[in-house]
């Protein structure tokens, strides 16, 4: 049985859970309460020396620990439906939009929350090695999370998906990423009317619940 180290609470392990619903695969989940700090224990070192989740145990026991490995592991085992796209050239939109949809929208909300939150004080980033927060970081990064709303909106102009006109990781990742905003009280807005509609035809499906 696969083994998913997850947090319920968290944005980067909802990646890898709405991919393992996409792809139909039953798996154990083992809970990480982030809040108290069990991603810095000891156990949880044993099996992620990068403190951080999701990590994936596979049936074999090869540990997976991010999303990344975890993307290109699962689609490989099990490539129906394809999340990464089949065509060279639709690979390589995913795989574009992936990247923006990590950097200008999951990073720039984590550097605003970071580096503002009192409960991050000295973890303004994740993983074993602690650093102070940057206050200046937490505003650009606000900026950033609202420009990659509007990017986003702009994108879905005219089209389902946000990548290659089918339903794909790109999409999973936009979800976490839209939803997880909220944290730092940005939402989609009637600004976002693209946005919106897309938001609203992602909730359709069963594992943007989880
Ligand atoms: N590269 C990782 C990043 C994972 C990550 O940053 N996870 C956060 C939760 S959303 C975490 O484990 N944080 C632990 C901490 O803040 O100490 C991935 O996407 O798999």
């Amino acid at each position: 049985m696969i083994t998913l180290y997850d947090c319920a609470t968290a944005p980067s392990p909802r990646r890898a859970r709405i991919l393992l619903a996409e792809k139909g695969l039953a798996h154990e989940t083992v809970q990480i309460d982030l809040r108290v700090g069990e991603q810095m224990g000891e156990s949880y070192r044993a099996i992620n020396p990068q403190c951080t989740v999701p990590a994936l145990r596979t049936e074999d026991g090869l540990m997976l620990t991010d999303n990344a490995a975890i993307a290109a592991w699962l689609e490989a085992y099990q490539p129906e439906p394809p999340l990464l796209g089949s065509t060279p050239l639709d690979k390589a939109d995913i795989a574009s939009w992936q990247w923006r949809i990590e950097f200008e929208g999951l990073l720039a909300i984590a550097e605003c929350l970071r580096n503002s939150s009192p409960a991050m004080a000295n973890r303004a980033l994740p993983g074993p090695v602690d650093y102070p927060q940057i206050p200046e970081l937490a505003q650009r990064g606000l900026a950033r999370v609202q420009n990659f709303f509007a990017v986003l909106n702009d994108r879905l102009h005219g089209r389902d998906f946000i990548a290659a006109d089918q339903f794909s990781i790109a999409d999973i990742t936009a979800v976490v990423a839209v939803d997880f905003a909220r944290i730092v009280k940005v939402t989609p807005g009637e600004q976002h009317p693209e946005l919106l509609r897309w938001r609203a035809a992602m909730a359709l499906r069963q594992s943007m619940a989880l």
